[in-house]
């Protein structure tokens, strides 16, 4: 089921780069600030941190009226009823993860390489809004980044621009998007745009959010 969501400025978190700061005051700065949509990402968490870190954004998210995505961890999903999971290449696969989570969570699959991107079924096309395909595809990473170590080459903005004219899926450009570039990276396709350090490790979040929405607007044409 393709919900139509706002995914503009999508937060991902990484406590690492919060220097010591409170990742629930980020979070509600960043939403202070605009963001649309918030995904706990947090590799070194043990599963317990992970679930109690997720149980509390659940709350402060809930409150905001703002969708709670949880990465890798369907489980943990379930456990505190988040809107929505999101799962890469290395995860489970993406029909198992909508198997578990029923047709009306939100469910994100990163692509790392055009093939995989133009291999998952556009099914919205197929059988419009009762589809089962993704909610949106993570492209990335579009730049080069210090954020994620693992990463495969960088798309760059054509390849991005061509994943564009080539499907229907929403799409989210990740990986060293910041404020010189987020609007390059609408202006090439991408229907919204997803940061780690660019939000996480700004002196004010809230300030770097409301930038970022800007250029996300300004990309699109709005002001
Ligand atoms: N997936 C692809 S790149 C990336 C992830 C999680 C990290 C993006 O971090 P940043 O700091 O926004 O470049
Ligand atoms: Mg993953």
């Amino acid at each position: 089921m393709n919900k139509k969501r706002d995914y503009s400025v999508y937060l991902v978190t990484d406590r690492p780069l919060c220097a010591g700061r409170d990742l629930l005051q980020i979070i509600e700065e960043a939403v202070a600030g605009g963001a649309t949509i918030v995904q706990i990402r947090e590799k070194d968490a043990t599963a317990r941190e992970f679930y109690e870190l997720a149980c509390a954004a659940k709350d402060l998210l809930d409150r905001l009226g703002i969708p709670l995505i949880i990465n890798d961890r369907v489980d943990v999903a379930l456990a505190v009823d988040a809107d929505g999971v999101h799962v890469g290449q290395k995860d489970l696969p993406y029909a198992e993860v909508r198997k578990m989570v029923g047709p009306h969570k939100i469910v994100g699959l990163s692509v790392d390489t055009m093939e995989q991107a133009l291999s998952v079924p556009d099914l919205e096309v197929v059988l419009g809004d009762g589809g089962f395909g993704p909610d949106y595809l993570g492209v990335g990473p579009i730049f080069p980044t210090n954020t994620k170590k693992d990463t495969s080459e960088e798309w760059g903005l054509e390849n991005l621009a061509s994943l564009r004219a080539q499907t229907h899926q929403r799409l989210v450009g990740i990986g060293g998007v910041n404020l010189s570039n987020a609007r390059d990276v609408i202006r090439s396709g991408a229907d919204g745009i997803a940061v780690v350090s660019a939000i996480c490790a700004a002196e004010s979040p809230k300030k770097a959010t409301e930038e970022l929405l800007a250029e996300v607007m300004l990309g699109r044409g709005l002001e």
